[in-house]
């Protein structure tokens, strides 16, 4: 442990990714036995939300087991800047999640706002470019990285002017019970994301926090945006008829 310590490797990390796999796991079961008490034709959220959380338990059970992710030689070295060579584990498979979650979480709000399928379709193209780049950005040695960064960024800021006008505006022609789940869910969702880039600014990027506290930060985003998001969502629904909303 004293080695361990010395090369800064923890020996609690998988501790707290096997705890959120734990959590995405429950959240997945619930999900899809609340689906149950409606009729099949109803169950579209209720689908959606418990794969994403399923997907999330299988990248969080990676993590736990010290897998799914490849060492990449930091631009900023964190301890002696003039010892070069040094590396950071970088979680690929976060992205690997990303790319499939993402688009599900758009796929429930835009739907929610009673969307057309355009521009469902749309905006999550435009949400795999950010999912994407980032990961290009975070397996690249050099400062090329922050172009990537640049690219995912102006991407998020699209999706996010498409949630907080275009959709919102939508959802209030809808009536107050959609437009009040918009609100909420839409709301969250606008607010952590904009902390992912910031999260990947301070670890994937610039190397600043430690791979202990990429693990909380990123841990703590991943519950707010999955779990709490889709139970919020989920009940939210309990009394719209998806006939409402165009399905
Ligand atoms: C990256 C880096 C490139 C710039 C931007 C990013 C944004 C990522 C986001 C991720 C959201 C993930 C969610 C996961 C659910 O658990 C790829 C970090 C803008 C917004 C919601």
């Amino acid at each position: 442990n004293g080695a361990n310590a010395d090369i800064a490797i923890t020996t609690h990390g998988s501790d707290w990714y096997f705890a959120v796999c734990a959590v995405m796991t429950v959240a997945a079961f619930t999900f899809i036995g609340l689906g149950f008490r409606k009729h099949r034709r109803d169950r579209v959220f209720h689908y959606i939300t418990a794969a994403v959380v399923f997907v999330a338990a299988i990248a969080y059970f990676t993590m736990g087991s010290n897998l799914g992710f490849t060492p990449i030689e930091v631009e900023f070295p964190r301890s002696d800047p003039k010892v070069s060579g040094q590396f950071r584990e970088i979680f690929y498979v976060r992205y690997i999640d990303w790319f499939i979650t993402t688009p599900l979480l758009l796929t429930d709000l835009l739907l929610t706002a009673g969307m057309p399928w355009p521009t469902v379709l749309w905006v999550i193209l435009v949400d795999e470019i950010m999912i994407v780049t980032g990961l290009i950005g975070a397996l690249v040695r050099s400062s090329y990285k922050w172009g990537y960064f640049v690219f995912g960024c102006v991407a998020l800021g699209y999706i996010l002017y498409h949630l907080v006008w275009e959709s919102r505006r939508h959802a209030i022609g809808l009536g107050s019970d959609i437009s009040r789940t918009f609100f909420m869910c839409g709301t969250l969702t606008a607010v952590l994301w904009v902390l992912y880039p910031i999260a990947w600014g301070v670890c994937e990027g610039g190397n600043v926090i430690s791979a202990d506290s990429e693990a909380v930060f990123y841990g703590i985003l991943d519950l707010l945006a999955k779990p709490v998001f889709g139970a919020l969502l989920i009940w939210g629904h309990r009394n719209i008829d998806p006939a409402r909303l165009g399905m």
